[in-house]
C-alpha cells in the first residue's frame, strides 16, 4: 500500500476548500473580489469600510466602561495599565489601556461572532474559526512620556500555533481613528518575511506590559491606516504594524480579534525567538495561579466560533 506522508500544513490546506496555486494567504471563495485577493496577497492587509453596525460598537464601548469602573466582574478578562497613568492615580476609562481575552464575555463576544466580520475571516482561515485572541484597546491621551505608541512588532510573535497563513487579525475603528490619535500603521508586503527577533523597545520613560517590538525598525517607512468608526482592516500575523501616539484628548478606541483556523497546530516555541515571550505569559499565568505551559494558556484562552457547532 502507498502512503502518502503529508506536512501538517499540507493537511491543513487540503482539509479546506480548494487553495488556487496562485493565492497562497487566502483561499477560494465568494466574497472578495479578485482585486481584494490580489490585493491581500501582495500587502497582507485588507480594509473593509463600514464592516462593523456602530450599534455593537457603541455596546462594545459601554461595556468597557463598566469593566474599567469595575461595575460588572471582570472573569477571565485582563484590564491593563498604562505604564504611566498607573503611576498618576487615575482611574476607570482614564487608566486601562487595554481589555482582553473576552471570548466568552456577554457583551463584548457579539464582535467575534458577528456574521459580517466571519464571513472575511473564513476567506483566510477556512469554515471551522477559533476567536485566539480577543482585545479591546482605549489609546489614551499620551501623558507626556511617548508612552501610548506601540513599537512595531508581528503579532505571530505572540502565538503558539501554525501554520500564520491560516490565522488573521480582524481590528475594527469604534471611532474615527486618524494619525493624531494614534492609528495603526503597516509595512506593506511585510508578511512574506520570516518573524523576526522581538525586545522590549530601550524607551527612556518605560513600555507597556507585553508591547514587544523589531529591532532597528523604528525608522521604517509606513503606511497609515486612516479608518471611520466600523471600518475593519483585516491582516495577517507576520504583517510588521504598530500605531502612533495619542496627541488629542480623547481616549482612542478600536476593538480587535485574532482568529484561527479550528485545525492549527500548537507547537513547542522553546529554543526560539518565541522562548522569552512564553516564559513572561507563563510567569503571569502562574501569578495568577495557573501555572499552565504557553501553548496551553492559548488553548484555554480560545473559543470556536463558527463550524464543528457539535463541539461548541
Ligand atoms: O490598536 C493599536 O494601537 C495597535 C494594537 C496592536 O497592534 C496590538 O495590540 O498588537
Amino acid at each position: 500500500m502507498l502512503e502518502v506522508l503529508q506536512s501538517p500544513q499540507s493537511i491543513l490546506h487540503s482539509n479546506y476548500h480548494h487553495v488556487s496555486p496562485i493565492f497562497r494567504y487566502t483561499l477560494d471563495n465568494q466574497l472578495l473580489t479578485i482585486e481584494q485577493r490580489q490585493f491581500y496577497e501582495d500587502n497582507g492587509f485588507l480594509v473593509i469600510k463600514n464592516l462593523v453596525p456602530h450599534g455593537l460598537l457603541d455596546d462594545c464601548h459601554r461595556r468597557f466602561i463598566e469593566l474599567c469602573e469595575q461595575r460588572v466582574p471582570w472573569g477571565g478578562i485582563t484590564m491593563m495599565k498604562d505604564v504611566q497613568l498607573r503611576k498618576t492615580g487615575v482611574t476607570g476609562e482614564k487608566l486601562f489601556n487595554k481589555a482582553q481575552d473576552w471570548v466568552f464575555d456577554e457583551v463584548l463576544s457579539n464582535y467575534i461572532f458577528l456574521p459580517q466580520i466571519l464571513d472575511y475571516v473564513e476567506c483566510f482561515t477556512g469554515p471551522n474559526i477559533r476567536a485566539m485572541h480577543t482585545m479591546l484597546i482605549n489609546k489614551p491621551p499620551d501623558p507626556g512620556f511617548a508612552t501610548s505608541r506601540h513599537p512595531l512588532h508581528q503579532d505571530l510573535h505572540y502565538f503558539p500555533f501554525r501554520p500564520a497563513d491560516r490565522i488573521v487579525c480582524a481590528w475594527t475603528a469604534m471611532e474615527r481613528i486618524f494619525v493624531d490619535n494614534g492609528c495603526l500603521f503597516v509595512i506593506p508586503g511585510s508578511h512574506k518575511g520570516p518573524l523576526l527577533q522581538h525586545e522590549y523597545p530601550n524607551w527612556e520613560n518605560g513600555v507597556n506590559k507585553m508591547y514587544h517590538g523589531i529591532r532597528g525598525c523604528d525608522d521604517a517607512p509606513v503606511v497609515n491606516l486612516i479608518m471611520d468608526k466600523g471600518d475593519t482592516v483585516f491582516f495577517h500575523p507576520l504583517l510588521i504594524h504598530g500605531s502612533g501616539m495619542n496627541r488629542t484628548q480623547g481616549y482612542r478606541k478600536a476593538i480587535s480579534c485574532h482568529f484561527s483556523a479550528d485545525e492549527v497546530e500548537f507547537i513547542d516555541v522553546r529554543g526560539t525567538s518565541q522562548e522569552s515571550i512564553a516564559k513572561e505569559v507563563e510567569e503571569i499565568s502562574k501569578r495568577r495561579g495557573m501555572a499552565l505551559n504557553f501553548q496551553d494558556i492559548w488553548r484555554f484562552r480560545s473559543r470556536l466560533v463558527r463550524g464543528m457547532e457539535q463541539r461548541l
